[in-house]
C-alpha cells in the first residue's frame, strides 16, 4: 500500500511541474502540431466514443496521469470493489452496485455468501409484477386496471428513477403515467396527483431505509389520499402501494404486504441504486426487457472498466482528466451538456452521483485533505444552455471543462433538426478550444474598440462523447462511466466516495426545530441568535 500523502507522491510532483511547463500552450498549437491529433486522443469502448483530443493534455500529461493511478493502486481498488470487500470504510460496507447488473450465473461474495441468484430473484419478481400492472391484470381495489404509477422517494430514491423515466420515454408504455413525488413542500404531492383518479393509482414508496422524513410524510399523505378517494377501506392498500426497501418490518409496519415489496441490499448505495428494485418505476415504464437491457449496458461499460487498460478505458481517462482541472488547473465545476433532450435530467442526477459521493474533506484515514476533491457537476440540455450561460464558459474568467454527449440517431427524426442540434454540439466545442483571435476578429472589419469584446481566448477543454443513439443499454452504459469515472477520482483523492455523513446535520436539526414550530406552548428557544428569530418569526406568521 502506497501510504505516501498524495500531494508528495512522485507522480502528483511531477504533474505539478509538468502543469507549470504546459499550462500556457494553447489547443490551438497542440493541435497543430498533430494532425493525428482528433483520432489519436480518442477511445471507443462499449459503443461509446470518448474525443478527448480537445483537453489541455500533451501525451506526457496522460503518461504522468496513468502513473499517478497505478501509485494509488487504481486496479487494486478496481479487483477490491468487484470482489465485494468493503471498502466503504466508514459504514463498514461492500460496495456492489456492479452485482446488480451481473450475470445470471456470476459469482459475487459478500461475507462468502454469493449475492448474484438474490440480485436475479428480486428482477424476476419484479419483472412478474411489470407484466401484471402492463397488461392490466392487476387490478386495483375497484377492478380498475392500474394507469398512474407514483413513485415516492428522494434522494438516491427519486432522481435515478426520474432520469432514467425522462431518458428512455421513447421506450415507456404510454397509456400509463409517471409521477414522481420527492420533495417534503407538499405541493409536490398535490400538483403529482390533482388530476389522477385513486382507482386507477399506484404508489412505489421508494426507501431504503423506510425511514426518511420526506418520503415517510409523502407517503401518509398518499396513503390518505388513497384512502379517501376509496371510501376508506384499508384492504385498498394492498392493491396500490407497493415498496421498495431494505427494511422489511418497517414496510409491514407502513401497512404493506411482505408479497408487494422488493428488496434490495445495503451494499448498494442510494445514488448508485437506480439498477436495483429502485428502479421499479422504470421497469414498468420499459418493461422488464427493456430494464434488463439497460442491465446489460452497465454490465457491458462494469466489464470494460475492470479489464481495459488504463489508457484505454473510458472512466479512468474521464476521472483523470477531471483531477487534472480540478487539482492542477484549479477548476472548480464541471459542465454536462448532453444534446438530447431526453437527457434533460441526467445533469441532475450526475450532480447527486459526483457530488455526494466526492464531496468529502477527509483521507480514509480521517486526515484533512492538502487538496481539492469533487467539483461541481452543473448542466443543462443543448441547445438551450448556448442562449444563456455558455457566454461565460466562453468568455467568462473561469475555466470550465465540459462534457458534450451527443446521438448519431435522433430517437423520433423530425425534418432537419437533429443535424442541426449535432452541427450545434460540434461547433461549441470547435469554439470552445479554438477560439477566434483578435486578428481573425479584425479582418472581419470590426471596429477597433470592439476587437476586445468579440475575441474568444478559447482553449477551454471539452470531452465529446458520442454514441449511436439513447437505448436503455446506451444510458446504461453512460451512467456506469461516470459512477466508475467518480470512483476512479475518488481512488485518487483517497476519500470514501461511499458514505455521505455530510447530510446527517442537517436532518437532525430539521428533526429538533419541528416541534419547535408546531407546539402550542411557546417553545424555550436554544439555538444562535439568528435561528431563534427566524423560529419566533415564522411562529408569529405561520
Ligand atoms: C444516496 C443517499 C441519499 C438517499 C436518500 C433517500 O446515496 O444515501 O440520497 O438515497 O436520503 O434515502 P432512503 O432511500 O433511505 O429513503
Amino acid at each position: 500500500m502506497n501510504t505516501t500523502p498524495l500531494t508528495r507522491q512522485p507522480a502528483w510532483q511531477k504533474l505539478a511541474d509538468h502543469h507549470r511547463e504546459i499550462k500556457g500552450r494553447h489547443l490551438r498549437d497542440l493541435f497543430a502540431e498533430d494532425p493525428e491529433r482528433g483520432e489519436r486522443f480518442a477511445v471507443e469502448a462499449a459503443g461509446l466514443y470518448l474525443d478527448y483530443s480537445k483537453n489541455r493534455v500533451t501525451d506526457e500529461t496522460l503518461k504522468l496521469l496513468f502513473q499517478l493511478a497505478s501509485d494509488c493502486d487504481l486496479s487494486g481498488h478496481i479487483k477490491a470493489m468487484f470482489g465485494g470487500e468493503k471498502i466503504n470504510i466508514t459504514e463498514n460496507r461492500a460496495v456492489l452496485h456492479v452485482a446488480l447488473r451481473a450475470n445470471r450465473d456470476d459469482t459475487i461474495l459478500v461475507d462468502g455468501k454469493n449475492v448474484v441468484p438474490g440480485v436475479h430473484a428480486v428482477l424476476d419478481k419484479m419483472g412478474a409484477f411489470c407484466d401484471r400492472v402492463r397488461s392490466g391484470d392487476w387490478k386495483g381495489f375497484t377492478g380498475k386496471r392500474i394507469r398512474n404509477v407514483v413513485n415516492v422517494g428522494i434522494g438516491g430514491s427519486d432522481l435515478g428513477p426520474v432520469m432514467a423515466y425522462e431518458a428512455l420515454r421513447h421506450y415507456t408504455q404510454r397509456d400509463l403515467t409517471f409521477r414522481f413525488v420527492s420533495n417534503v413542500d407538499g405541493i409536490d404531492f398535490v400538483e403529482a396527483t390533482l388530476d389522477l383518479d385513486p382507482a386507477e393509482t399506484l404508489f412505489i414508496i421508494s426507501s431504503k431505509t423506510f425511514t426518511t422524513l420526506e418520503t415517510m410524510t409523502n407517503a401518509q399523505s398518499a396513503r390518505a389520499w388513497l384512502l379517501k378517494g376509496l371510501s376508506g377501506d384499508q384492504a385498498a392498500i394492498a392493491k396500490h402501494f407497493v415498496a421498495v426497501s431494505t427494511n422489511a418490518e418497517k414496510v409491514k409496519a407502513f401497512g404493506i404486504d411482505a408479497d408487494n415489496m422488493f428488496e434490495f441490499s445495503d451494499w448498494v448505495g442510494g445514488r448508485y441504486s437506480m439498477d436495483s428494485a429502485i428502479g421499479l418505476s422504470t421497469m414498468l415504464a420499459v418493461g422488464p426487457d427493456g430494464f434488463r437491457e439497460m442491465l446489460a449496458g452497465f454490465h457491458e461499460m462494469d466489464e470494460h472498466f475492470r479489464t481495459a487498460p488504463p489508457d484505454r478505458n473510458l472512466p479512468v481517462i474521464m476521472g483523470l482528466l477531471s483531477i487534472w482541472y480540478n487539482d492542477f488547473f484549479g477548476a472548480q465545476t464541471v459542465a454536462v451538456l448532453p444534446y438530447e433532450q431526453y437527457l434533460k435530467r441526467f445533469p441532475a442526477y450526475l450532480q447527486q452521483l459526483t457530488m455526494e459521493s466526492n464531496g468529502k474533506h477527509v483521507t480514509l484515514d480521517g486526515k484533512h485533505v492538502d487538496y481539492q476533491t469533487g467539483p461541481i457537476y452543473w448542466g443543462e440540455p443543448g441547445t438551450n444552455g448556448q442562449h444563456s450561460f455558455y457566454q461565460l464558459i466562453h468568455q467568462g474568467t473561469r475555466l470550465i471543462p465540459c462534457d458534450f454527449i451527443a446521438f448519431a440517431h435522433a430517437l423520433t427524426p423530425l425534418g432537419r433538426h437533429h443535424d442541426i442540434l449535432i452541427a450545434n454540439v460540434l461547433a461549441q466545442s470547435e469554439a470552445l478550444a479554438f477560439g477566434k483571435t483578435a486578428e481573425e476578429v479584425k479582418a472581419e472589419g470590426t471596429k477597433d474598440d470592439l476587437v476586445p469584446h468579440r475575441v474568444f481566448e478559447g482553449n477551454r477543454p471539452s470531452n465529446v462523447l458520442f454514441a449511436d443513439r439513447l437505448t436503455p443499454g446506451t444510458l446504461g452504459k453512460l451512467v456506469a462511466l461516470y459512477e466508475h469515472s467518480v470512483f476512479t477520482q475518488g481512488v485518487i483523492w483517497n476519500i470514501d466516495s461511499f458514505d455521505q455523513w455530510g447530510v446527517e446535520l442537517g436532518k437532525v436539526l430539521a428533526q429538533r426545530i419541528i416541534p419547535e414550530l408546531e407546539d402550542k406552548a411557546e417553545p424555550e428557544l436554544k439555538h444562535d441568535s439568528s435561528t431563534d428569530a427566524l423560529i419566533r418569526r415564522y411562529r408569529k406568521n405561520r
